[in-house]
């Protein structure tokens, strides 16, 4: 029997291995605010500039990069790989087929590049370019939080399975984000973001025919909306390339008009309206008509998603789409 004194001193000294792993693992040191303020002071800068002049090229990746930042974080943490190119990547799975923004990325990575080599990870990259695309938007944008490792794993059958679905409901969009160590109501805040942005037939064609065996349309949904969307998806089988608003008062904006949607029953897809059919969601749903509530809480919320299963060892990739040699 080892004498107790030496008993204490291995105790002692396994508590403090204990406690230096898990000060590595603690999520709060994996990124902070100002980040590359001496490493890089000019990478913020120079990412948001290149952000503005390629939505300036093509408005539609504004929604495509605040979309972007959602899957990256979702699928493996936010990690970049959302960017990998290869076969059965993230990038390739169905789900991810309508992803835009992959070349502002690719010219933002380019930029930061040249002024900093090696130094700002792809994966920070995405979450600069949410936030800037939402400024560009005439939102209201956040500090955000740099210090992330790109990861070298992307996987199509993963991206498959847990980013959430349109017609999902409540309880499975709340699973979803408590998985991940969000709330209910940043869940309810994050969805805002389909303020912008458009979806296409097959993310809501359900809801518009043979819905239940006695009604044809979602009950859910706004009659008149019901059948706009019937001319633009006219059948079970629709033009593939057809881009609907998934928010009608202002389209281009980034504002609380969402959850004005949702009041009238102009929710796009099953997982939008479920907010404000639920009854755990739909109070939060009515707040956050408040502009200046949305604001400050989407903000909050995307500093949140962007500390999903960071990495703080791997990579700071130098071509977004391929893992360093
Ligand atoms: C709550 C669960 C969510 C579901 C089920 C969902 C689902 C979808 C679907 C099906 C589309 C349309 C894809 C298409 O038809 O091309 C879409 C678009 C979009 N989503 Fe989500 N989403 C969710 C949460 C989020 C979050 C958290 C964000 C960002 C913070 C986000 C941002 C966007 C944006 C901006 C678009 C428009 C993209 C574009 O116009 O290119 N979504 N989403
Ligand atoms: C943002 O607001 C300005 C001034 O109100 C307006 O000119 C511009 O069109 C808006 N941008 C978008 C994307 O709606
Ligand atoms: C979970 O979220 C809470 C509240 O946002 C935060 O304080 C906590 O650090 C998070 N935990 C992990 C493991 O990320
Ligand atoms: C059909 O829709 C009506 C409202 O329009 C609703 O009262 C009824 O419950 C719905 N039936 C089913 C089976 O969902
Ligand atoms: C599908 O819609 C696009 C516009 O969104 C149009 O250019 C194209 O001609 C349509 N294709 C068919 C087969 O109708
Ligand atoms: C359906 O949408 C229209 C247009 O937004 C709105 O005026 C109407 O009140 C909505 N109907 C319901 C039942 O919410
Ligand atoms: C992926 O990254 C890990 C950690 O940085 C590294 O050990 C591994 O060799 C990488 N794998 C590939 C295929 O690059
Ligand atoms: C397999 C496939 O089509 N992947 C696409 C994912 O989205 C980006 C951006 O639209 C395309 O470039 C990829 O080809």
């Amino acid at each position: 029997m080892a004498p107790p004194r030496t008993l204490y001193m291995l105790r002692t000294l396994t508590v403090l291995l204990l406690l230096s792993v898990d000060a590595m693992l603690m999520p709060a040191f994996a990124v902070q605010d100002d980040f590359y303020q001496t490493s890089c002071p000019d990478a913020e800068s120079v990412i948001a500039n290149t952000v503005n002049a390629e939505i300036d090229k093509n408005f539609k990746i504004a929604a495509g990069l605040i979309r972007m930042a959602f899957h990256d974080c979702f699928v493996e943490g936010c990690d970049g790989s959302v960017l990998l190119e290869g076969e059965d990547t993230e990038r390739t799975a169905e789900i991810n087929l309508t992803l835009l923004g992959f070349e502002a990325i690719d010219a933002a990575e380019t930029a930061v590049e040249a002024v900093c080599p090696g130094v700002v990870s792809c994966a920070d990259i995405i979450a600069y370019a949410a936030r800037d695309s939402t400024v560009k938007l005439n939102g209201t944008g956040w500090v955000v939080q740099g210090g992330r490792k790109d990861g070298n794993v992307s996987s199509a059958a993963a991206a498959q399975n847990d980013l959430p679905l349109p017609t999902f409901d409540a309880s499975q969009l709340i699973d979803a984000f408590a998985q991940r160590n969000l709330s209910t109501q940043q869940m309810v805040v994050l969805s805002g973001a389909h303020t912008v942005g458009v979806g296409h037939c097959n993310k809501f064609v359900e809801r518009l025919y043979n819905f239940s065996p006695t009604n044809d349309t979602d009950p859910t949904l706004n009659a008149t909306l019901a059948n706009q969307l019937k001319l633009e998806c006219p059948s079970l089988t629709f033009n593939e390339t057809i881009e609907i608003f998934m928010e009608t008062i202002t389209p281009g904006q980034f504002d609380s008009n969402y959850y004005v949607d949702l009041t009238r029953q102009n929710g796009l897809f099953t997982s939008d309206q479920t907010l404000f059919e639920d009854s755990r969601t739909q109070q939060l749903v009515e707040s956050l008509i408040s502009e200046q509530l949305f604001d400050s809480e989407f903000g909050e919320a995307m500093r949140a998603l962007g500390t999903v299963g960071v990495k703080t060892e791997g990579q700071v990739r130098t071509i977004c789409s391929q893992v360093n040699a």
